[in-house]
C-alpha cells in the first residue's frame, strides 16, 4: 500500500492548490507512484542566485529543478528533489510545475527527441480539460487548441471590471482578495455574507479573528477567495505579532484588496496605516464603508467623503454597504470580480472555505466564549479540538478544551456549578449541528496554560501562523 507521492509546497500564503494538482498529474504521467518532492516559490533575487550558483547564469529565470535520486532502485520511496519557481518570471505556474516535475522524474527535453515537451503538453491539456469539467464549462472546441494558461502569475491589473454572471467566452476570473480593516469594522460579517455561510466567527469584541480565514465565493464564471485578516493593531505579544505578520504577508500575496471602514467611526490612524499597507502592496483595491444601516443620510455622506480622503490609488472606488443587511454588497462584489485576474478556479466551487474541520469547529466554540465573556477574558481564551469521533450511529463526538491563562479565568469559564461551560457547550453544539447536519455530542473541558499567547509551540499547534 502507498499513499502516493508526497509533495511539499513551500509557497508564500495563500495556498496554491492548483500547483499540487499539476504536480500530481505530472508525476502520474511520468509513472511515479511514490516519492517525495518539494516545490518552492521564490523571489527573483533568490532564483537569480541559484541560477548563478548552479548554471553560471547571472539572470533570474522561471524554474529550476534539482533532482536527487535517479530512476534506479532506492532504499525507500524515491527522494525526487526540489523545484524552485520564481512567479515573477513565470507566465504559467502550472506549466512550470509540470516542467520541473518531469525533469525530477528523469526527463530531459535538451537531450530527448521531443518526448518530454510532448508529455508536458499532454499533462497541461488534461489539467485544463479536468478543470473545465470541474466547473461545468463547455469542453474546449475540438479539444485540440492550446491549453489555457494558469492565472496566478500573469495577473493583468489593467482589465476593465466585468460584472459577475456575464459569461464571456469560456474564461473565468479567480483570485485572492484580502479584507483589510481595523478590528471590529465587520470584515468577518462581510465575508460570511459574500460566501453565503458562516465561515468566520463574529463578535462585538475587537480582535475576534486570529487567523487569516479564507472564504470561497463562486459564481457562474468567477471565484473570489476572500482572506479575512485579523484586524490590524499594534503587536503586543507573540499572538498579536503573528496576526500582524500574517496580515502583511497575505496582503503581499493577494490579487486585490478590500479596505473596509466602519462608517460609525471617524477615519483614524489605524485606517490610514491599513491604507498605506495596501498601497505598499501595489495591488488593486476598493474601499467599502460598512454599517451604513446604522447611519442616517448625512452621516453616510460624511463617512464616504472621509473615506475619499484616505491615501489610496485614485482609481479605488468607494462603496457604502451594510454587511449585516446585505445592502450595497452586490455592486461591491461586482467590482471585486473585476479586480481579479482571468484564470481557472483556485478551489473546488462547492467548498466555502479551506479551513480544516477542527479549526472550524474550534472557532464555533470560541464564538460562544466571546459571546459570554467580558474585558480581558475573551482574548485570553483559545479552543483546541482534541478529537472528532465519527460514531457509527451517526453522532459526531467532539472532544475539545478551552485554554485559559489563569486559575481565576478558569473558574469564570467553568462558572458556578459548571453553568458557564455548559452554556457555552450547548450553544456551540447547536452551531456545530447546523454546520455538519449531524447529531453532536460536545465534550468541553477547561484547562489552564499560563501565557499561552506567548507560547510559540502552542500557537503552531493551534494553526495560528
Ligand atoms: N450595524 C451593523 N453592525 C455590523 C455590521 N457588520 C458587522 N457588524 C457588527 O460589528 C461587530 C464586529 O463584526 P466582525 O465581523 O466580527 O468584525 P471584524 O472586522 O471581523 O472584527 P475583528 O475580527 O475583531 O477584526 C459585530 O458585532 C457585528 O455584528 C453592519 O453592517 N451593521
Ligand atoms: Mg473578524
Amino acid at each position: 500500500m502507498t499513499d502516493g507521492p508526497e509533495i511539499e509546497l513551500e509557497a508564500p500564503a495563500p495556498r496554491r492548490p492548483g500547483l499540487l494538482r499539476a504536480a500530481r498529474a505530472a508525476l502520474a504521467a511520468a509513472g511515479v507512484g511514490e516519492g517525495h518532492l518539494a516545490i518552492a516559490l521564490v523571489e527573483a533575487h533568490d532564483i537569480a542566485r541559484l541560477n548563478h550558483e548552479h548554471r553560471g547564469k547571472e539572470e533570474p529565470t522561471d524554474v529550476l529543478s534539482f533532482p536527487v535520486d535517479g530512476p534506479g532502485p532506492t532504499a525507500g520511496p524515491r527522494e525526487l528533489g526540489d523545484i524552485v519557481i520564481c512567479p515573477e518570471h513565470t507566465a504559467d505556474l502550472e506549466e512550470a510545475v509540470v516542467h520541473g516535475v518531469l525533469h525530477l522524474c528523469g526527463h530531459d527535453h535538451e537531450t530527448d527527441a521531443g518526448e518530454m515537451l510532448a508529455l508536458q503538453s499532454r499533462v497541461l491539456a488534461e489539467l485544463a480539460r479536468s478543470s473545465a469539467d470541474h466547473r461545468g464549462a463547455p469542453p474546449a472546441g475540438g479539444g485540440g487548441g492550446p491549453p489555457p494558461r494558469g492565472g496566478w502569475a500573469a495577473a493583468d491589473r489593467t482589465r476593465r471590471p466585468r460584472p459577475p454572471g456575464q459569461r464571456r467566452d469560456a474564461t473565468t476570473r479567480a483570485g485572492f482578495v484580502a479584507l483589510a480593516g481595523r478590528p471590529n469594522v465587520g470584515k468577518s460579517t462581510l465575508l460570511n455574507r459574500i460566501v453565503g455561510t458562516k465561515v468566520a466567527i463574529v463578535s462585538p469584541r475587537p480582535q475576534t479573528t486570529r487567523r487569516a480565514i479564507r472564504g470561497i465565493a463562486t459564481g457562474e464564471d468567477w471565484q473570489l477567495v476572500l482572506v479575512d485578516l485579523p484586524g490590524s493593531q499594534r503587536p503586543r505579544d507573540a499572538l498579536t505579532e503573528r496576526m500582524q505578520r500574517r496580515t502583511e504577508r497575505e496582503l503581499r500575496d493577494s490579487d486585490a484588496a478590500l479596505v473596509l471602514l466602519n462608517g460609525e467611526q471617524a477615519v483614524g490612524p489605524g485606517d490610514r496605516f491599513i491604507a498605506a499597507a495596501v498601497t505598499a502592496a501595489r495591488i488593486p483595491c476598493v474601499v467599502a464603508v460598512n454599517k451604513v444601516d446604522a447611519l442616517d443620510h448625512p452621516r453616510t455622506v460624511a463617512a464616504l467623503s472621509a473615506a475619499a480622503e484616505l491615501e489610496l490609488p485614485p482609481e479605488a472606488e468607494i462603496f457604502p454597504i451594510s454587511a449585516r443587511t446585505g445592502a450595497g454588497v452586490q455592486p461591491l462584489l461586482e467590482a471585486l470580480v473585476g479586480l481579479v485576474p482571468e484564470g481557472p478556479y483556485l478551489y473546488p466551487p462547492e467548498e466555502p472555505t479551506d479551513l480544516p474541520a477542527e479549526v472550524r469547529l474550534a472557532e464555533l466554540v470560541r464564538e460562544q466564549v466571546l459571546a459570554r465573556t467580558r474585558e480581558e477574558l475573551p482574548h485570553a481564551v483559545e479552543v483546541e479540538i482534541d478529537e472528532i469521533e465519527d460514531r457509527p450511529a451517526g453522532t459526531l463526538v467532539v472532544h475539545a478544551h478551552l485554554w485559559a491563562e489563569s486559575e481565576s479565568q478558569k473558574s469564570i469559564l467553568v462558572g458556578r456549578g459548571g453553568g458557564m461551560v455548559r452554556a457555552i457547550g450547548t450553544a456551540a453544539r447547536g452551531e456545530i449541528e447546523t454546520l455538519t447536519g449531524r447529531r453532536v455530542h460536545l465534550d468541553l473541558t477547561v484547562r489552564v496554560r499560563r501565557d499561552w499567547r506567548r507560547d510559540e509551540a502552542l500557537l503552531d499547534r493551534l494553526g495560528i501562523e
